[in-house]
Protein backbone atom coordinates (compact mmCIF):
# COMPACT_ATOMS: atom_id res chain seq x y z
CA UNK A 1 0.00 0.00 0.00
CA UNK A 2 1.81 3.45 -0.88
CA UNK A 3 2.15 5.52 1.94
CA UNK A 4 2.68 9.66 1.77
CA UNK A 5 4.18 11.85 3.94
CA UNK A 6 3.09 16.07 4.12
CA UNK A 7 5.59 17.25 6.52
CA UNK A 8 6.40 21.39 7.69
CA UNK A 9 2.43 22.07 6.88
CA UNK A 10 -0.02 24.33 9.08
CA UNK A 11 -3.03 21.89 9.47
CA UNK A 12 -6.10 23.39 10.16
CA UNK A 13 -8.43 20.12 10.37
CA UNK A 14 -11.70 21.81 10.85
CA UNK A 15 -12.29 18.76 13.24
CA UNK A 16 -15.57 20.77 14.51
CA UNK A 17 -17.06 23.93 13.36
CA UNK A 18 -15.67 25.30 16.83
CA UNK A 19 -12.27 26.06 15.53
CA UNK A 20 -9.68 25.90 12.75
CA UNK A 21 -8.26 22.94 14.89
CA UNK A 22 -4.89 24.57 13.70
CA UNK A 23 -1.75 22.16 14.45
CA UNK A 24 1.35 24.47 13.28
CA UNK A 25 4.61 22.56 12.20
CA UNK A 26 3.16 19.34 11.59
CA UNK A 27 3.01 16.43 9.45
CA UNK A 28 0.04 14.03 8.17
CA UNK A 29 0.63 10.15 6.81
CA UNK A 30 -1.60 8.88 4.06
CA UNK A 31 -1.88 5.05 3.64
CA UNK A 32 -4.66 3.80 0.81
CA UNK A 33 -6.21 6.79 0.21
CA UNK A 34 -6.62 7.85 3.96
CA UNK A 35 -5.16 9.74 6.40
CA UNK A 36 -3.29 7.28 8.39
CA UNK A 37 -1.89 9.69 10.61
CA UNK A 38 -1.05 13.81 11.85
CA UNK A 39 0.38 15.28 14.21
CA UNK A 40 3.52 17.43 15.16
CA UNK A 41 6.85 16.93 13.25
CA UNK A 42 7.94 15.99 16.54
CA UNK A 43 6.10 13.03 17.15
CA UNK A 44 6.42 11.39 13.75
CA UNK A 45 6.01 7.80 13.83
CA UNK A 46 9.43 6.07 12.68
CA UNK A 47 7.44 3.88 10.16
CA UNK A 48 6.41 7.22 8.51
CA UNK A 49 10.14 8.36 8.21
CA UNK A 50 11.52 5.97 5.96
CA UNK A 51 13.47 7.44 3.31
CA UNK A 52 11.43 5.31 0.16
CA UNK A 53 8.26 7.03 1.36
CA UNK A 54 6.96 9.69 -0.76
CA UNK A 55 7.40 13.26 0.79
CA UNK A 56 6.15 16.91 0.33
CA UNK A 57 7.99 19.48 2.80
CA UNK A 58 4.90 22.41 3.01
CA UNK A 59 7.30 25.36 4.19
CA UNK A 60 4.70 26.22 6.71
CA UNK A 61 1.85 26.39 4.66
CA UNK A 62 -1.51 26.00 5.74
CA UNK A 63 -3.48 22.82 4.69
CA UNK A 64 -6.99 22.21 4.48
CA UNK A 65 -9.84 19.79 4.31
CA UNK A 66 -10.29 19.39 0.50
CA UNK A 67 -13.68 22.11 -0.29
CA UNK A 68 -17.14 20.79 -0.86
CA UNK A 69 -19.56 22.97 -2.96
CA UNK A 70 -22.67 21.18 -1.47
CA UNK A 71 -25.21 22.93 -3.90
CA UNK A 72 -24.56 22.80 -7.81
CA UNK A 73 -26.45 23.27 -10.62
CA UNK A 74 -23.10 23.07 -12.79
CA UNK A 75 -25.07 20.62 -15.90
CA UNK A 76 -27.08 23.04 -17.84
CA UNK A 77 -26.95 24.33 -21.47
CA UNK A 78 -26.55 28.06 -22.59
CA UNK A 79 -26.51 30.97 -20.55
CA UNK A 80 -29.43 33.68 -19.23
CA UNK A 81 -27.14 36.81 -19.99
CA UNK A 82 -30.21 37.89 -21.83
CA UNK A 83 -31.82 38.12 -18.81
CA UNK A 84 -29.42 39.77 -17.05
CA UNK A 85 -29.66 42.76 -18.95
CA UNK A 86 -33.26 42.89 -18.67
CA UNK A 87 -32.76 42.24 -14.65
CA UNK A 88 -30.98 45.28 -14.90
CA UNK A 89 -33.24 47.39 -16.56
CA UNK A 90 -35.80 46.42 -13.90
CA UNK A 91 -37.27 43.15 -14.61
CA UNK A 92 -37.48 40.90 -11.79
CA UNK A 93 -36.42 37.35 -11.54
CA UNK A 94 -39.83 36.22 -10.48
CA UNK A 95 -41.73 38.14 -13.45
CA UNK A 96 -39.20 36.43 -16.02
CA UNK A 97 -39.89 33.52 -14.40
CA UNK A 98 -43.61 33.60 -14.83
CA UNK A 99 -43.55 34.67 -18.45
CA UNK A 100 -41.73 31.92 -19.55
CA UNK A 101 -38.00 32.75 -19.02
CA UNK A 102 -35.73 31.75 -15.90
CA UNK A 103 -35.76 27.90 -15.41
CA UNK A 104 -38.08 27.33 -18.65
CA UNK A 105 -35.45 28.87 -20.89
CA UNK A 106 -32.70 26.77 -19.46
CA UNK A 107 -34.87 23.72 -19.61
CA UNK A 108 -35.63 24.41 -23.25
CA UNK A 109 -31.54 24.65 -24.22
CA UNK A 110 -30.91 21.74 -21.69
CA UNK A 111 -33.45 19.43 -23.74
CA UNK A 112 -31.94 20.48 -27.21
CA UNK A 113 -28.31 20.15 -25.92
CA UNK A 114 -26.76 17.10 -26.82
CA UNK A 115 -25.34 14.89 -23.99
CA UNK A 116 -21.45 15.62 -25.31
CA UNK A 117 -22.52 19.73 -25.43
CA UNK A 118 -23.93 18.65 -21.81
CA UNK A 119 -21.08 16.77 -20.80
CA UNK A 120 -18.48 19.67 -22.34
CA UNK A 121 -19.66 22.65 -20.46
CA UNK A 122 -20.29 21.48 -17.43
CA UNK A 123 -16.83 19.92 -17.39
CA UNK A 124 -15.31 23.32 -17.99
CA UNK A 125 -17.03 24.82 -14.94
CA UNK A 126 -15.84 21.64 -13.04
CA UNK A 127 -12.55 22.99 -13.71
CA UNK A 128 -12.83 25.82 -12.65
CA UNK A 129 -14.31 24.81 -9.42
CA UNK A 130 -11.72 22.10 -8.83
CA UNK A 131 -9.10 24.60 -9.52
CA UNK A 132 -10.09 26.52 -6.59
CA UNK A 133 -9.16 22.94 -4.30
CA UNK A 134 -12.85 21.65 -4.56
CA UNK A 135 -12.72 17.72 -4.40
CA UNK A 136 -16.23 16.73 -3.59
CA UNK A 137 -19.24 18.39 -5.54
CA UNK A 138 -23.21 17.99 -5.53
CA UNK A 139 -25.06 18.52 -9.14
CA UNK A 140 -28.43 18.37 -9.09
CA UNK A 141 -30.59 18.26 -11.86
CA UNK A 142 -33.64 20.00 -12.71
CA UNK A 143 -33.27 21.47 -15.70
CA UNK A 144 -34.62 18.69 -17.87
CA UNK A 145 -38.43 18.28 -16.64
CA UNK A 146 -39.04 15.24 -18.01
CA UNK A 147 -37.69 12.01 -17.73
CA UNK A 148 -35.21 11.37 -20.22
CA UNK A 149 -33.96 14.56 -19.88
CA UNK A 150 -33.42 14.28 -16.12
CA UNK A 151 -30.91 11.07 -16.86
CA UNK A 152 -29.46 12.80 -19.21
CA UNK A 153 -28.08 15.21 -16.83
CA UNK A 154 -27.53 12.60 -13.86
CA UNK A 155 -25.31 10.55 -16.48
CA UNK A 156 -23.45 13.73 -17.58
CA UNK A 157 -23.13 14.13 -13.68
CA UNK A 158 -22.07 10.33 -13.53
CA UNK A 159 -19.63 10.81 -16.22
CA UNK A 160 -18.06 14.23 -14.95
CA UNK A 161 -17.01 12.05 -11.65
CA UNK A 162 -15.37 8.61 -14.05
CA UNK A 163 -13.49 11.47 -16.31
CA UNK A 164 -12.40 13.50 -12.96
CA UNK A 165 -10.82 12.99 -9.73
CA UNK A 166 -13.33 14.23 -7.59
CA UNK A 167 -15.97 12.74 -5.84
CA UNK A 168 -19.61 14.06 -7.01
CA UNK A 169 -22.92 13.57 -5.45
CA UNK A 170 -26.15 13.32 -7.79
CA UNK A 171 -29.65 14.92 -6.42
CA UNK A 172 -32.75 14.00 -7.95
CA UNK A 173 -34.47 18.42 -8.57
CA UNK A 174 -37.72 16.90 -10.82
CA UNK A 175 -39.46 19.16 -9.02
CA UNK A 176 -37.86 22.50 -9.89
CA UNK A 177 -40.34 24.13 -11.78
CA UNK A 178 -43.33 23.44 -13.95
CA UNK A 179 -42.67 22.53 -17.75
CA UNK A 180 -44.99 23.67 -20.27
CA UNK A 181 -46.43 20.64 -21.21
CA UNK A 182 -47.59 20.71 -17.73
CA UNK A 183 -49.41 24.34 -17.58
CA UNK A 184 -51.95 24.47 -14.77
CA UNK A 185 -51.35 21.40 -13.85
CA UNK A 186 -48.63 21.38 -11.50
CA UNK A 187 -50.70 18.17 -9.35
CA UNK A 188 -50.27 16.05 -12.21
CA UNK A 189 -46.91 17.02 -12.91
CA UNK A 190 -45.45 16.23 -9.11
CA UNK A 191 -47.68 13.29 -9.63
CA UNK A 192 -45.21 12.31 -12.78
CA UNK A 193 -42.05 13.00 -11.14
CA UNK A 194 -42.85 10.58 -7.86
CA UNK A 195 -44.89 7.81 -10.22
CA UNK A 196 -42.75 8.02 -13.05
CA UNK A 197 -39.26 10.29 -13.22
CA UNK A 198 -37.77 9.64 -9.55
CA UNK A 199 -38.28 6.28 -9.88
CA UNK A 200 -36.44 5.91 -13.39
CA UNK A 201 -34.03 7.56 -12.38
CA UNK A 202 -33.40 5.45 -8.95
CA UNK A 203 -33.71 2.45 -11.00
CA UNK A 204 -31.30 3.37 -12.89
CA UNK A 205 -28.77 4.32 -9.95
CA UNK A 206 -28.31 7.88 -10.91
CA UNK A 207 -29.55 9.29 -7.30
CA UNK A 208 -27.98 9.79 -4.29
CA UNK A 209 -30.89 12.23 -2.93
CA UNK A 210 -34.16 14.28 -3.49
CA UNK A 211 -34.21 18.39 -3.48
CA UNK A 212 -37.54 20.54 -4.67
CA UNK A 213 -38.31 24.25 -5.06
CA UNK A 214 -40.37 24.77 -2.59
CA UNK A 215 -41.59 28.47 -3.26
CA UNK A 216 -44.60 30.59 -4.96
CA UNK A 217 -42.91 30.37 -8.40
CA UNK A 218 -42.43 26.92 -8.08
CA UNK A 219 -43.97 23.92 -5.75
CA UNK A 220 -46.30 24.21 -1.98
CA UNK A 221 -45.25 22.75 0.95
CA UNK A 222 -48.05 19.58 0.28
CA UNK A 223 -46.51 19.27 -3.58
CA UNK A 224 -43.02 19.30 -1.39
CA UNK A 225 -44.27 16.45 0.77
CA UNK A 226 -45.48 14.15 -1.78
CA UNK A 227 -41.97 14.36 -3.65
CA UNK A 228 -40.45 13.33 -0.11
CA UNK A 229 -43.06 10.61 0.88
CA UNK A 230 -41.51 9.01 -2.36
CA UNK A 231 -37.97 9.81 -1.94
CA UNK A 232 -38.23 8.55 1.81
CA UNK A 233 -40.00 4.91 0.66
CA UNK A 234 -36.98 4.63 -1.82
CA UNK A 235 -34.83 5.07 1.34
CA UNK A 236 -33.40 7.99 -0.10
CA UNK A 237 -32.11 11.45 1.61
CA UNK A 238 -34.28 14.41 1.20
CA UNK A 239 -33.01 18.19 0.74
CA UNK A 240 -35.09 21.16 0.09
CA UNK A 241 -34.57 24.82 -1.44
CA UNK A 242 -36.64 26.76 1.17
CA UNK A 243 -37.65 29.90 2.05
CA UNK A 244 -35.87 31.48 -1.04
CA UNK A 245 -38.02 34.16 -2.41
CA UNK A 246 -41.16 33.71 0.22
CA UNK A 247 -42.15 32.22 3.28
CA UNK A 248 -43.68 28.86 2.77
CA UNK A 249 -42.93 26.79 5.80
CA UNK A 250 -40.80 24.66 3.37
CA UNK A 251 -38.00 24.15 5.17
CA UNK A 252 -39.99 22.99 8.95
CA UNK A 253 -41.51 20.43 6.92
CA UNK A 254 -38.29 18.80 5.62
CA UNK A 255 -35.90 19.52 8.57
CA UNK A 256 -39.25 17.59 10.13
CA UNK A 257 -38.82 15.08 7.93
CA UNK A 258 -35.02 14.77 8.76
CA UNK A 259 -33.94 16.70 5.32
CA UNK A 260 -30.00 16.46 4.98
CA UNK A 261 -30.17 20.38 4.06
CA UNK A 262 -32.31 23.43 3.74
CA UNK A 263 -31.04 25.61 1.42
CA UNK A 264 -31.37 29.96 0.28
CA UNK A 265 -33.68 30.74 3.85
CA UNK A 266 -33.24 33.81 3.38
CA UNK A 267 -37.11 34.34 4.16
CA UNK A 268 -36.74 31.51 6.95
CA UNK A 269 -38.24 32.56 10.33
CA UNK A 270 -35.94 32.90 13.33
CA UNK A 271 -38.91 30.46 15.44
CA UNK A 272 -38.52 28.00 12.44
CA UNK A 273 -34.39 27.40 13.51
CA UNK A 274 -34.77 25.37 16.51
CA UNK A 275 -36.63 22.75 14.39
CA UNK A 276 -33.53 22.68 12.43
CA UNK A 277 -31.22 22.26 14.81
CA UNK A 278 -33.35 19.30 16.78
CA UNK A 279 -33.03 17.26 13.62
CA UNK A 280 -29.52 18.34 12.46
CA UNK A 281 -30.49 19.70 9.07
CA UNK A 282 -27.94 21.67 7.94
CA UNK A 283 -28.64 25.16 7.06
CA UNK A 284 -26.97 25.77 3.52
CA UNK A 285 -26.21 29.57 2.55
CA UNK A 286 -26.10 30.72 -1.14
CA UNK A 287 -24.71 34.46 -1.20
CA UNK A 288 -24.49 34.51 -4.82
CA UNK A 289 -27.90 33.82 -5.31
CA UNK A 290 -28.84 37.03 -2.62
CA UNK A 291 -25.95 38.80 -4.59
CA UNK A 292 -27.45 37.95 -7.87
CA UNK A 293 -30.70 38.46 -7.21
CA UNK A 294 -29.56 42.04 -5.39
CA UNK A 295 -31.84 40.68 -2.15
CA UNK A 296 -32.24 42.61 1.36
CA UNK A 297 -33.59 40.10 3.49
CA UNK A 298 -30.82 38.17 4.98
CA UNK A 299 -30.83 34.82 6.46
CA UNK A 300 -31.46 34.73 10.10
CA UNK A 301 -27.22 33.98 10.66
CA UNK A 302 -27.70 34.48 14.61
CA UNK A 303 -30.65 32.73 15.08
CA UNK A 304 -28.79 30.01 13.61
CA UNK A 305 -25.69 30.22 15.39
CA UNK A 306 -27.65 30.79 18.52
CA UNK A 307 -29.03 27.12 18.03
CA UNK A 308 -26.38 25.67 16.81
CA UNK A 309 -27.51 25.20 13.55
CA UNK A 310 -24.57 23.72 11.34
CA UNK A 311 -24.03 26.34 8.75
CA UNK A 312 -22.45 25.36 5.56
CA UNK A 313 -21.68 27.68 2.09
CA UNK A 314 -21.95 26.54 -1.70
CA UNK A 315 -22.20 28.64 -4.97
CA UNK A 316 -25.28 27.38 -6.24
CA UNK A 317 -23.25 27.47 -9.10
CA UNK A 318 -26.22 28.11 -12.11
CA UNK A 319 -27.07 30.12 -15.03
CA UNK A 320 -30.23 32.54 -13.62
CA UNK A 321 -29.64 33.58 -9.64
CA UNK A 322 -25.87 32.81 -9.38
CA UNK A 323 -23.67 32.16 -12.01
CA UNK A 324 -21.16 32.17 -9.76
CA UNK A 325 -17.96 29.43 -10.32
CA UNK A 326 -16.13 29.89 -7.67
CA UNK A 327 -15.99 28.80 -4.19
CA UNK A 328 -14.03 30.91 -2.21
CA UNK A 329 -15.77 33.92 -3.65
CA UNK A 330 -19.05 32.41 -2.36
CA UNK A 331 -16.82 32.27 0.94
CA UNK A 332 -16.17 36.08 0.62
CA UNK A 333 -19.58 36.94 0.13
CA UNK A 334 -20.89 34.70 2.98
CA UNK A 335 -18.19 37.13 5.34
CA UNK A 336 -19.27 40.32 3.65
CA UNK A 337 -23.27 39.83 2.69
CA UNK A 338 -23.88 37.35 5.93
CA UNK A 339 -21.90 38.63 8.54
CA UNK A 340 -20.37 35.25 8.83
CA UNK A 341 -16.62 34.57 10.11
CA UNK A 342 -14.23 33.37 7.78
CA UNK A 343 -13.81 30.49 10.31
CA UNK A 344 -17.38 29.63 9.38
CA UNK A 345 -17.00 30.44 6.27
CA UNK A 346 -14.10 27.85 5.99
CA UNK A 347 -15.89 25.23 8.18
CA UNK A 348 -18.98 26.15 5.58
CA UNK A 349 -17.00 24.34 3.24
CA UNK A 350 -15.72 21.60 4.67
CA UNK A 351 -16.89 19.79 7.88
CA UNK A 352 -20.49 21.37 7.60
CA UNK A 353 -21.05 20.81 3.73
CA UNK A 354 -19.66 17.11 4.36
CA UNK A 355 -22.73 17.20 7.00
CA UNK A 356 -25.06 18.51 4.34
CA UNK A 357 -24.59 15.72 2.16
CA UNK A 358 -24.38 13.14 4.47
CA UNK A 359 -20.65 12.33 4.08
CA UNK A 360 -19.28 13.72 6.99
CA UNK A 361 -17.89 10.22 7.93
CA UNK A 362 -15.51 10.30 5.36
CA UNK A 363 -14.40 13.53 4.49
CA UNK A 364 -14.64 17.18 5.30
CA UNK A 365 -12.10 17.29 8.15
CA UNK A 366 -8.50 16.06 8.98
CA UNK A 367 -8.52 13.13 10.97
CA UNK A 368 -7.28 9.24 10.85
CA UNK A 369 -9.42 6.86 8.93
CA UNK A 370 -11.11 9.96 6.96
CA UNK A 371 -10.50 9.99 3.31
CA UNK A 372 -6.99 12.13 2.23
CA UNK A 373 -8.57 14.39 0.25
CA UNK A 374 -6.62 18.03 1.06
CA UNK A 375 -5.58 21.30 -0.49
CA UNK A 376 -1.89 23.06 0.46
CA UNK A 377 -2.39 26.51 0.38
CA UNK A 378 -0.20 29.53 -0.56
CA UNK A 379 -0.46 31.35 3.17
CA UNK A 380 0.15 30.15 6.27
CA UNK A 381 -3.36 31.76 7.65
CA UNK A 382 -6.82 29.92 6.97
CA UNK A 383 -9.09 33.29 7.20
CA UNK A 384 -6.84 34.53 3.66
CA UNK A 385 -9.17 31.84 2.14
CA UNK A 386 -12.15 34.09 2.84
CA UNK A 387 -10.58 37.27 2.55
CA UNK A 388 -8.99 37.65 -0.87
CA UNK A 389 -11.65 38.68 -3.67
CA UNK A 390 -10.72 37.05 -7.10
CA UNK A 391 -7.25 35.46 -5.75
CA UNK A 392 -6.91 31.79 -6.36
CA UNK A 393 -4.00 30.77 -3.39
CA UNK A 394 -4.87 26.57 -3.94
CA UNK A 395 -1.56 25.11 -4.68
CA UNK A 396 -1.56 21.53 -4.76
CA UNK A 397 -4.74 19.23 -4.31
CA UNK A 398 -5.03 15.67 -3.47
CA UNK A 399 -7.93 13.17 -3.25
CA UNK A 400 -7.95 10.03 -1.94
CA UNK A 401 -4.22 9.96 -1.69
CA UNK A 402 -3.36 10.85 -4.71
CA UNK A 403 -2.34 14.08 -6.45
CA UNK A 404 -4.18 15.97 -8.46
CA UNK A 405 -2.46 19.38 -9.18
CA UNK A 406 1.00 20.40 -7.31
CA UNK A 407 2.42 23.16 -8.28
CA UNK A 408 4.13 23.46 -4.80
CA UNK A 409 7.82 26.08 -5.19
CA UNK A 410 10.62 24.04 -3.71
CA UNK A 411 11.16 24.89 -0.47
CA UNK A 412 13.71 27.58 0.24
CA UNK A 413 16.76 26.37 0.66
CA UNK A 414 17.63 29.08 2.91
N1 LIG B 1 -33.34 28.47 -6.72
C1 LIG B 1 -32.28 28.98 -7.33
O1 LIG B 1 -31.65 29.90 -6.94
C2 LIG B 1 -32.03 28.20 -8.54
N2 LIG B 1 -33.00 27.19 -8.46
C3 LIG B 1 -33.75 27.39 -7.40
O2 LIG B 1 -34.68 26.67 -7.09
C4 LIG B 1 -32.25 29.08 -9.75
C5 LIG B 1 -32.27 28.33 -11.00
C6 LIG B 1 -32.36 29.21 -12.22
O3 LIG B 1 -32.74 30.39 -12.17
O4 LIG B 1 -32.04 28.66 -13.28
FE1 LIG C 1 -30.16 25.96 -6.19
Amino acid sequence: MSLKLISNASLATLQDDQSYGLIPSAAIAIEGGKIAWLGPMSSIPDQFLSDSIESVDCNNRLLTPGLIDCHTHIVYAGDRATEFEKRLQGVGYEEIARSGGGINSTMTQTRNASWEILFDQANSRLAGLMNEGVTTLEIKSGYGLDRGSEIKMLEVAEQLERDNPIRIQKTFLGAHTLPPEYVEQKDAYIDHVCNVMLPAAFEAGLVDAVDGFCDGIAFSVEQMERVFDQAQSLGLPIKLHAEQLSYLGGAIMAARRGALSVDHLEHLHPDDVPLLAENNTVAVLLPGAFYTLNETLKPPVQALREHGVPIAIATDLNPGSSPLNSLLLAMNMACTLFSLTPLEALAGTTINAAKALGLDKDIGSLEVGKAADMVIWDTDNPAVLAYQIGANPCLSTMVAGEWRKNIMPSPDPS
